[in-house]
């Protein structure tokens, strides 16, 4: 099983053409679900990864299965519902801007409770890990999955996305999410979603506003992501320059390519380089999720001089 254990909803991703949904006739169809695109994101990064949850008895959950094992990710510890489904959503592309349209409500996924982390197959897993991920999607699915999270304490680091989805938090109090986030050692956060979820982006605030008992990385999507710790230590680090096709995916990947840096016990400076170098290869898609960058082009990007990096 996983040195990380990503827990959280994978959904079946279905996207057409650009246009209102109401014109397009045919859809393809991928994999998504933050915590299943950081769990195929590190395995990609030759992390040993599990992905732990649950899934309806249907063929989307064994697509969702299928995929996740093909990307190298460890998929024992997720329980089948026999009646709820696999969640799905499908992306509206409209101007050039993405829209999500979740059909979630009563799924598999939103039925994880403090109860499903007694499960053999899952307790086992969070003990061996050394970093257990998780997201602010998690904490919105129901009451079950908020009071779960509540629970997913351990010996391990624990490392949460924010990942604000206005949408599943309309008519509810984000406090299971601040306290998720409180709890949390590792926390990663988009600055435009910052201001929105917390009314500021600027980090030392944030820092503060989380006791400065975390590694908070508030990344400013082209431009930065600038870490602080809890000594105090802030770095920074410049995004690359890439031609995006489409954002959805790349702060997932973000969070893969950091959280292997971190494994690897890499300086704050590679690790947000490994971040922002892996955020860059699903810039370039339309997926949630990409092929990892290469080998070589790591070796030569992580130890590059500043003004060879951005
Ligand atoms: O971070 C990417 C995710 O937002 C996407 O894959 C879908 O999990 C998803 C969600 O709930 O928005």
């Amino acid at each position: 099983t996983g040195q990380v254990v990503c827990i959280g909803e994978a959904m079946i991703m279905l996207a057409g053409a650009a246009g209102p949904l109401e014109d397009v006739a045919t859809f393809r169809r991928s994999v998504g679900g933050a915590e299943c695109n950081v769990a195929g994101g590190l395995a990609g990064l030759g992390v040993p990864t599990s992905w732990v949850s649950r899934l309806g008895d249907d063929g989307f959950g064994r697509q969702v299965l299928r995929d996740l094992r093909g990307r190298g990710v460890e998929v024992g510890g997720v329980e089948i519902d026999p009646q709820r489904p696999t969640a799905l959503y499908v992306k509206e592309s409209i101007d050039g801007r993405s829209r999500m349209h979740y059909y979630r409500a009563g799924s598999a996924a939103s039925a994880m409770s403090p109860a499903f982390l007694q499960r053999p197959e899952v307790s086992e897993r969070l003990h061996g890990a050394k970093i257990v991920h998780t997201t602010g999607i998690t904490a919105a699915l129901s009451d079950d999955t908020a009071r779960m999270l509540d629970e997913l304490r351990g010996d391990f680091v624990l490392s949460v996305d924010l990942n604000w989805r206005p949408v599943l938090w309309r008519d509810k109090d984000p406090e299971p999410l601040w306290r998720l986030l409180r709890a949390a050692d590792v926390v990663l956060i988009g600055a435009d979603e910052a201001l929105v979820f917390a009314g500021t982006d600027d980090p030392a605030e944030l820092h503060e506003r989380l006791d400065k008992k975390c590694t908070l990385v508030v990344k400013n999507d082209s431009h930065t992501a600038v870490a602080l710790e809890p000594d105090g230590r802030r770095t920074a680090v410049p995004a690359l320059t890439v031609q995006v096709v489409e954002p959805v995916g790349a702060g997932d990947a973000f969070a893969a390519g950091f959280l292997a840096g971190t494994l690897e016990g890499l300086p704050m400076k590679q690790r947000l380089r490994l971040g922002h170098l892996n955020a860059a290869a699903v810039l370039a898609v339309p997926e949630d999720h990409a092929a990892p960058p290469s080998q070589a082009l790591r070796d030569r990007l992580l130890d590059a001089a500043d003004d060879e990096w951005a």
